[in-house]
């Protein structure tokens, strides 16, 4: 919750930090649901609690100059719903001075195309966390490749590896949000 956050600020605890720990307790969410032991209602609530808790935490984490580095475009691949790890992506990738193009969730492909011919968009960065939404970023790739405009393409995401950004020709597979934002400055350097 965002008063637990606050606390554990005040007593003197790095935001980074906290930030791990909130993700671990995520994947303890998403262990009960795999068991059954939880369901869909209980991943809601535990999504807003940390949504909360990362608002709390965001002034913490963000550093960078604003926009300097161009326009990165990001949303969730159509189908997907998930946005916790994108949106920590997002903000990561603003602390490291890019301006931020938030598409949101369940993106189509065309919108993600639209949004790329924007002027000045040097990386369109896309998040996928369901096995079953895995084609779907494959489908975007694709899609953002055939336009043959020279911006880079980020993919990443639970499901996503190494393997699979290779094989669908993404330029650059992050596991994290913290390596995604390393990352995205690697590729526009
Ligand atoms: Co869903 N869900 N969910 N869920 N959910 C998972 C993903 C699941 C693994 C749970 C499980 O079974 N153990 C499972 C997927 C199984 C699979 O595909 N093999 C699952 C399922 C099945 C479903 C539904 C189908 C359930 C149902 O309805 N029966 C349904 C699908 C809805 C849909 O999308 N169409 C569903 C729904 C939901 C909620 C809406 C209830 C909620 C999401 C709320 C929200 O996001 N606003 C939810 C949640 C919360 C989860 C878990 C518990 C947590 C996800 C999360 O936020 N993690 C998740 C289990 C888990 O992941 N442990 C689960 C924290 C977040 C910080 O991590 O998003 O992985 P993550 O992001 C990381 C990295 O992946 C990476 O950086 C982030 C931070 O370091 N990253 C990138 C992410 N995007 C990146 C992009 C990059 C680079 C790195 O470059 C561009």
């Amino acid at each position: 919750t965002p008063a637990a956050v606050q606390e554990a600020l005040d007593a003197g605890f790095d935001a980074g930090e906290i930030l791990n720990r909130m993700i671990s307790a995520m994947d303890a969410v998403g262990e009960k649901f795999r068991n059954g032991e939880i369901f869909v209602p209980e991943m809601l609530i535990s999504a807003k609690a940390m949504k909360k808790g990362v608002e709390v935490l965001k002034p913490h984490l963000s550093t960078g100059a604003a926009g300097a580095r161009g326009k990165v475009v990001i949303g969730t691949v159509a189908g997907d719903l998930h946005d916790i790890g994108k949106n920590l992506v997002a903000m990561m990738i603003e602390s490291a001075g890019f301006e931020v193009i938030d598409l949101g969730v369940d993106v189509p492909v065309e919108k993600f195309v639209a949004a790329a011919a924007e002027e000045g968009v040097r990386i369109v960065a896309c998040s996928a966390l369901l096995t079953t939404t895995m084609p779907a970023m494959e489908a975007t790739v694709a899609a953002l490749k055939a336009t043959g405009k020279d911006y880079k393409i980020m993919v990443g995401g639970a499901p996503i590896t190494q393997e699979f950004a290779d094989k669908v020709g993404a330029d650059a597979f992050t596991a994290d949000a913290a390596s995604a934002a390393k990352k995205a400055k690697e590729l526009v350097a």
